[in-house]
């Protein structure tokens, strides 16, 4: 019976999960990113430290595949998802591509372009139920161990807020170089268009961006595009699309729209 005993614990112990622990200096990059994010006069007032304790206290000494968006609730009241009318940029699989357009046209903002989006962008995060240590050793992977792990619902959370205060025009930048240009699965396609407010936004407007050299496999007119046109009828808002763009023809017509092989 001992051994048993000692045998159960040494394995809780040394538990290990499927994914990549939480990212080294976890803490300190949260602060740094919260101070370095463009400084506006509305947010000068905002509370760095309160964040970063709001964002701690999420999962901290919780079991990490029981996440729930209520743990998020004191961090999110602390944080601002919202972005003027018309400026809404999402995207799927084309994230490099839709951060430099957001980036050469400063006013459009994409997830990441909104504080808490910025602060959190590729870091990793969970702790334990019996501590109240980080997990950098491993964390849930959210297809080999579970769904509701902290950064799965994380970014659910902030997807589904984010969309909910788009306003206006908002635009979706697609990947037409991979066969689902738009895929019911992602975060955009489950989240996202779901929680896009009617009354509030009139029209999606997306981009199907090949990329050069590779052989465009989805256009606005394929089935994928379709099913997301159809999606977006239904919850009575307008949608538009634009293809036959390269992603650097893309980015050299973001910058310069005036140019006639823009138009
Ligand atoms: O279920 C998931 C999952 N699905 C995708 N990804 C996931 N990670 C989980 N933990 N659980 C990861 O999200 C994937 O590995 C990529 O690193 C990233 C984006 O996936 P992608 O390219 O398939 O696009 P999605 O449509 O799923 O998401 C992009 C849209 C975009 O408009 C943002 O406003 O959803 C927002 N977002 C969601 C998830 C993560 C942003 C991020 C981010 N910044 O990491």
């Amino acid at each position: 019976v001992v051994v048993g005993v000692r045998m159960w614990r040494h394995s809780s112990e040394h538990m290990k999960w499927n994914g990549t622990g939480s990212t080294a200096h976890f803490q300190e990059i949260v602060l740094e990113r919260c101070y370095n994010y463009a400084v506006q006069p509305e947010l000068r007032d905002r509370d760095c430290q309160k964040i970063r304790e709001a964002f701690r206290n999420a999962f901290i000494s919780k079991d990490p595949c029981s996440a729930t968006e209520e743990d998020y609730h004191p961090l999110m009241k602390l944080v601002d998802l919202t972005v003027p009318c018309d400026k809404t940029v999402f995207w799927s699989k084309t994230k490099e591509l839709a951060h430099q357009y957001t980036k050469v046209r400063q006013e459009m903002f994409t997830l990441e372009d909104t504080l808490l989006g910025y602060i959190a962008d590729d870091l990793n995060w969970c702790g334990d139920a019996g501590s109240n240590e980080m997990n950098y050793q491993s964390c849930p992977h959210w297809k080999k161990d579970c769904s509701n792990n902290f950064v799965s619902v994380f970014w659910d959370l902030v997807s589904k807020r984010f969309a909910e205060n788009a306003c206006g025009v908002v635009q979706v930048v697609l990947n037409g170089s991979i066969s689902n240009a738009f895929d019911r699965k992602s975060t955009f396609g489950r989240v996202e268009v779901h929680n896009l407010n009617p009354t509030k936004v009139h029209t999606l407007q997306a981009w199907v961006i090949h990329d050069l050299g590779k052989f465009p496999s989805d256009s606005c007119s394929g089935s994928s595009i379709n099913d997301l046109r159809w999606i977006i009828m239904q919850r009575n808002i307008k949608f538009t699309c634009q293809d036959n763009y390269s992603s650097g023809k893309f980015l050299q017509c973001v910058k310069k729209p005036e140019d006639s092989s823009c138009r």
